[in-house]
């Protein structure tokens, strides 16, 4: 249930900035990577998804990496869930911004055309050779590009990559234009995402909504339980 108290820091806000990671998914069935369920619970051929995600491995076994992404990564058929409607009609709004580190596509499904992804978007392809746009469902049906057989790779950030700085401008400015940050749904402990809440400005409140406790450091309030009830419950 929503507390009184998380409600008037809502309300009151002037501009509100919202970090999200995969916990904002789970309700729309795409699993997390640190849950008891998640990703990294399992191997896959003995392998550790942190090396399966990494640029080594792209380049060094990019079959095993395709196979890999495409089996576990990509849910066309996903929904956007009650957390990203009600984020996304805030960004419409002009009074909230989001910084995502979701991979998933699910924000801008549900009309949340300014969302920084921080780490990039599945349903974003290109041919790592010639650098053409290639359609995902193309990739979904083989790793090589037609033209040129160049590798075909998702645009997201993998294990090794840097932030592009774009992405990180613009995760700054939204940042320094809070007053109040809220933190959904992420075990809070990729880096540089996490190190973003340094640039927050002194007096901006801080807000964390995970059903288990995160390395935010102090927060002004915390609502620790299922982020989908919280925003259900969320006015305005
Ligand atoms: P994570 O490390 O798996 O953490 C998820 C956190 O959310 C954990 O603390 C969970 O306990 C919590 N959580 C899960 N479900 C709920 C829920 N319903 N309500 C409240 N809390 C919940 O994932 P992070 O996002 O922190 O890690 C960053 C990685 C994961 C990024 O590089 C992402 O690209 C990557 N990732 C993305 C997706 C996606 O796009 N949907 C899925 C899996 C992983």
């Amino acid at each position: 249930m929503m507390t009184e108290n998380l409600q008037t820091l809502f309300d009151q806000a002037q501009h509100i900035t919202f970090m999200t990671g995969a916990g904002v998914s789970t309700a729309s069935g795409i699993p997390d990577y640190r849950s008891k369920s998640g990703l990294y619970s399992a191997k896959f051929k003995g392998l550790p998804p942190e090396y399966l995600l990494s640029h080594d491995c792209f380049v060094q076994q990019p079959e095993m990496f395709y196979d890999f992404v495409k089996e576990n990564l990509y849910f066309p058929d996903a929904k956007p869930n009650v957390i990203h409607e009600k984020i996304a009609a805030l960004c419409q709004s002009g009074r909230a911004s989001l910084i995502t580190q979701n991979i998933d596509n699910l924000d801008r499904t549900a009309g949340n055309d300014q969302v920084v992804e921080f780490h990039g978007n599945l349903y974003r392809c290109y041919c790592s050779k010639d650098g053409e746009q290639v359609d995902w469902h193309d990739y979904m049906k083989s790793m090589y590009h037609d033209t040129d057989h160049g590798i075909i790779r998702p645009d997201i950030v993998l294990y090794g990559e840097s932030i592009s700085e774009s992405a990180l401008q613009r995760s700054m400015a939204a940042i320094e234009a809070a007053d109040l940050l809220v933190i959904v749904g992420t075990s809070f402990k990729v880096y540089p995402f996490a190190g973003l809440i340094n640039y927050r400005q002194p007096n901006a409140k801080l807000v964390v909504v995970n059903n288990e406790p995160i390395p935010a450091g102090s927060v002004t309030a915390q609502y620790s339980g299922d982020a989908e009830t919280f925003f259900a419950g969320l006015k305005g």
